[in-house]
Parts: C-alpha cells; structure tokens; sequence
C-alpha cells in the first residue's frame, strides 16, 4: 500500500539523526550565543512520552538538561526568536540538514510558566520540572497546506514567538515546541521538542489572568494531533493542548482549536557560541499539582 511505504521510507531515513533542537533566543534585535539563558540538553533527541516529566523541560537518558546562570530580559509584547538547530553546533554551512529534517512536519508550540527565580525554578520538591504549569502563548496552523514546520524551516529555523503584553512583570520559562508527527500513525511514535529559555519580562500590563495546564497533563498520546497519520493528508488539524492565550480576548478557553496564526518579521541570528558546556543533574520524582491555579487568583502557582 503506497501510503504505508511512503510512511516506512520517511521513518526509515530519519531513525537517529534528524532531530532538533532550540538553542538560541534572540529579543528585539539582539541575539545571545548558543545556549545562553537556555536549558539545553546534551542532545538533540525528542522525548515521546507524553506522561514523562521531561514533557515540560526536556531531560532525562542522554538528554541531561543543565540549567543556565544568565537570563534574558523581554519586553512584555516583544516578539522573541527561538532558533532551531538540527544539533547544538548545526550551521547552515556545516549542516545541510540544519533546522531539521523536511521529514518531521508537524505544529510549532510556545509556553510560559511563571517562577520566582528563572535560573533556579525546577519544581516543588527542588528537583527538575516535575509539575510545572504552562501558558501557550502562539501556535500556528497548517490551513495553507503546510506544517509549521516547513515555515520554520523556510524561516532558517526561527520561530517568532509574541510575549503578550498583559503580562504580568516577572521571571519565566519560555518553551518552544516543535511536534514532528513523521512517524505519530503509532502511538508513542509522535516526537516532542522542547527546551525552556529563561526571561525576564517587564513593562507589562499585568492584567492577564490565563487558564494554566499542566506538564505532562496537557497532552494525552491519543490527541487526534498526537495520533495521526499525516500521510493521509488530513485536510485539517486539531493542535494538541488548551487555545493559546491571548490578551484580552477571553484567552481563557482550554478548549483544543485550529489556531491563527501570528506573524512576525525574521530577524538574522548570531552565529553559534562555542564554548557551550553542559552537566547532568539530579531528575525529579514524580509529584502532582492542580490544574489550575487556585490560590493566587491572578497567576499559577510558582514552584521553585
Ligand atoms: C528584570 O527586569 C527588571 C526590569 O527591567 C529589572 O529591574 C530586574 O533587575 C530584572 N531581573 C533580572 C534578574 O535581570
Ligand atoms: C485560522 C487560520 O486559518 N489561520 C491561518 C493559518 O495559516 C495560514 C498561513 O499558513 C493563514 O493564512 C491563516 O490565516
Ligand atoms: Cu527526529
């Protein structure tokens, strides 16, 4: 059957290699080296387990993820630039292949959760991100007949993220997603990935109140956006997780959509830093937390 050999073929020329990873972020013009302000891991594998911890943060196995001492400070409705990179020290002149592979199509994602301490902040129990709540705050869609991903492989791996302006001032993890549904026909087969910048974001209005969710817990591996066959060429596609949050207009909803999409200018990156340096770090156990923020009224719970 054609569509179950063109599926083998994509999964086949992709078994280890064709992964990615967020290694830079760049604010308003400025860009900073590979890996400041961001929790890379070693390695630039996905993770598949949507129940994992890691699901939040990145980490675990080969993926040790190592927190960073620098932040990066962000305007409330400034447009940030997350960079993918087929590895750490991918280049477009070293690496034909170096946003990711064509072959991974899928959604592109971004949530904020707030913390007392970015360079800190990994969880209740002062392990790595075992609940953590999240804010999406832009995805796109693939209405036009393309992936998000194509997008960001035609943008040299930017992927333009808007830090909304009613916002309240404070230290946050930033995550970009990327959702690579090559080989998602079976289960566990969809790959996830995600790194957590660390940001500073002022000049905000503050009058946000957004839904929060839970990572693991805003995904099930049964998602139609999670379990699918994209060689099927679904004519459309229902993004996994709650609506992304917008300022002020009734960005509460939790409810999965096709999203509209937001737009931004590409601006150019920094070439990568080379002195990127990582270490294992103790992982966390598993913890739970509520849903949704109960306490604070207007934010989630900060966990540090
Ligand atoms: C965060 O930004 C505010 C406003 O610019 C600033 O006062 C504060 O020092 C910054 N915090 C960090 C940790 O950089
Ligand atoms: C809701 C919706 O369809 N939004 C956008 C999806 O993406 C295309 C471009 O890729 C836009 O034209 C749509 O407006
Ligand atoms: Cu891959």
């Amino acid at each position: 059957m054609r569509l179950s050999i063109t599926f083998a073929l994509a999964s086949l020329t992709c078994i280890a290699s064709c992964h990615t990873i967020f290694v830079q972020l760049g604010v308003e013009g400025t860009t900073y080296p590979v890996s400041h302000g961001i929790r890379d891991p070693t390695y630039d594998g996905p993770i598949q387990d949507v129940t994992a911890q890691y699901i939040a943060c990145n980490g675990g196995g080969q993926q040790a993820t190592a927190l960073s001492s620098d932040i990066i400070n962000v305007k409330a409705g400034d447009t940030v630039q997350a960079t993918w990179r087929h590895t750490l020290t991918s280049t477009a002149a070293t690496d034909s292949v170096y946003v990711v592979d064509p072959s991974h199509k899928g959604p592109t994602l971004a949530y904020l959760k707030k913390v007392t301490d970015a360079t800190t902040a990994t969880g209740p129990v002062g392990y790595n991100f075992v609940i953590i709540f999240w804010r999406r705050v832009l995805t796109r869609n693939h209405s036009a007949g393309k992936w998000a991903t194509e997008d960001l492989i035609a943008n040299k791996g930017v992927q333009n993220i808007v830090i909304p302006p009613c916002l309240e001032d404070g230290q946050y993890l930033l995550r970009p997603e990327l959702i690579a549904l090559h080989a998602a026909a079976s289960k566990e087969g969809a790959q996830f990935y995600m790194e957590c910048a660390q940001i500073n974001v002022s000049g905000g209005t503050g009058t946000a109140n957004p839904a929060t969710v839970s990572l693991p817990g805003a995904y099930s591996a049964t998602d139609p956006g999670i379990l699918i066959n994209i060689y099927d060429n679904p004519t459309s596609y229902t993004i996994p997780g709650p609506a992304p949050f917008t300022c002020g207009a009734g960005g509460d909803s939790t409810t999965p959509v096709v999203e509209p999409e937001v737009s931004a200018p590409p601006v150019s990156v920094a070439p990568p830093h080379s002195t990127f340096v990582t270490s294992a770090k103790p992982q966390a156990s598993t913890v739970k937390a509520p849903l949704k923020s109960t306490g604070t009224g207007a934010h989630a719970p900060v966990h540090t």
